[in-house]
């Protein structure tokens, strides 16, 4: 008998690379996707399957985490042995707009799924795992972070999911459930949503290399994330359902990295050396050489030209539009629990995980070169 799993959040980076990977696995694989007025399952398009199809694996539902009538249902109708709670209004500075919102889909959300299991029957069936972070660590109390380090939330975010860390804890207590929260630091990929602070510089990147874009404009350089390849987290994810007892887990890599750092890396992919000179919002980063013959294989001859006349120009700059009410300056992760007790080993270094996204912007950003040119509409929205 297969496995059936409910992942919310299906349509997000994570849930795509989960899904796929539960798939592998032998699983039926049911996602929680919203309803939009345009098709918004570009990540998971390759894994549909028409709903006419007999014997299908891959199954969406329309839902909500704000609606617990209709999470209630879908799991009734599912009765799923695993369930992966992904689904959240995730990005820090946009919850700092919406405070409400993500209070109510990112914590109460998950008090939604664990009262839906519990009311259904299905506290010993159902395995859960929730999508905690190490945005509750905040103002670091320690440094690195492991599962003792105290939280200090700095974020509307990072305090709705303070909500739902202890909320998946106080099930597990109150009612046996085996409900797991996987305290997973930044992961990333070519998969990763346009405007979180990675994938931001590597689409600029491949454009500015490109002659598509001439700057890019970017929050505070400084602060410091340990980043990882979203496809091993996901593999932690599963793994942490695996176990006997429900627990608790840092998933990191143990090496932490600042903002600027990360650019250089994203530019160098492509044979382009930037200096930064400057301070807070006056800092500016300036492209101060170009190794034409790594440029010529990454990015292409007919391009070489255009960034040689780049040279000693600014192509990074400082928007305060960018910071954050109270940032999150440091976060270096201890995986030594889930390294000794699950196993888990990444695949993937920042440098692998730099050159899987330039690549695949890179490709990305010569279609929409292409379309451009042929006068065919493309994206033009760059946050
Ligand atoms: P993501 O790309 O932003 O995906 C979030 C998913 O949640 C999307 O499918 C989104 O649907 C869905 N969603 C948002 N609000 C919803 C609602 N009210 N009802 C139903 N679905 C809703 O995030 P991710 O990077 O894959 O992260 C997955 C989870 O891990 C999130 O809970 C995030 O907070 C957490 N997390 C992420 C990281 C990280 O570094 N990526 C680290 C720690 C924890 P749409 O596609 O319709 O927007
Ligand atoms: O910012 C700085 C920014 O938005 C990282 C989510 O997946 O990981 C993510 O949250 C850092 C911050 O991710 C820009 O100020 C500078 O210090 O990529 P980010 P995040 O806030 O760490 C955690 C683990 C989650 O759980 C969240 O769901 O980069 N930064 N300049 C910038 N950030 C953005 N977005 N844009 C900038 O221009």
């Amino acid at each position: 008998m297969s496995k059936v799993a409910l992942i919310t959040g299906v349509t997000g980076q994570d849930g795509a690379y989960l899904a796929e990977f539960l798939l592998k696995k032998g699983y039926i694989v049911h996602g929680l996707k919203r309803r939009s007025s345009m098709f918004n399952t570009d990540r998971i398009d390759h894994l549909y399957q028409d709903p006419h199809i007999e014997n299908r694996n891959f199954i969406l539902h329309y839902g909500d985490m704000t609606d617990s009538m209709n999470l209630t249902r879908i799991i009734q109708d599912v009765q799923p042995d695993e369930i992966y709670n992904l689904a959240a209004m995730s990005h820090v500075k946009v919850s700092f707009d919406t405070p409400e919102y993500t209070a109510n889909a990112d914590g109460i959300g998950t008090l939604r799924i664990l009262e839906a299991v519990r009311l259904l029957g299905l506290t010993k069936k159902t395995r859960i795992y929730q999508a905690s972070t190490s945005e509750l660590y905040g103002l670091v109390q320690e440094v690195p972070q492991k599962e003792t380090t105290p939280f200090y939330p700095r974020s509307p975010y990072a305090v709705a999911k303070l909500y739902g860390y202890w909320i998946t804890v106080n099930y597990r207590e109150a009612y046996g459930i085996h409900a797991s929260n996987g305290i997973l630091f930044n992961h990333e990929s070519p998969l990763r949503g346009e405007t979180f602070v990675t994938r931001k510089v590597t689409r600029a990147a491949a454009r500015i290399a490109l002659g598509m874009q001439d700057k890019v404009f970017m929050g505070n350089l400084s602060s410091r994330r340990d980043w990882g390849h979203a496809k091993d987290y996901v593999r932690a994810m599963y793994l942490i359902l695996q176990q006997d007892q429900p627990d608790d887990y840092v998933i990191a890599t143990g090496i932490t990295t600042t903002i600027r750092d990360f650019i250089k890396m994203a530019f160098a992919e492509m044979g382009v050396e930037i200096a930064f000179s400057g301070e807070d919002a006056k800092e500016v980063g300036i492209i101060k050489s170009v190794d034409n013959k790594l440029f010529t294989e990454k990015a292409g001859a007919e391009y070489l030209s255009t960034i040689e006349n780049r040279i000693g120009t600014e192509v990074v700059g400082v928007d305060e539009r960018y910071f954050r009410p109270t940032e999150v300056e440091l976060l270096i992760g201890d995986p030594t629990k889930s390294k000794t007790k699950l196993g888990w080993e990444p695949e993937y270094d920042l440098t692998a995980l730099v050159k899987d996204m330039m690549q695949s912007d890179i490709k990305l950003m010569k279609k929409e070169a292409f379309l451009r040119d042929n006068g065919f509409k493309t994206l033009n929205y760059f946050e």
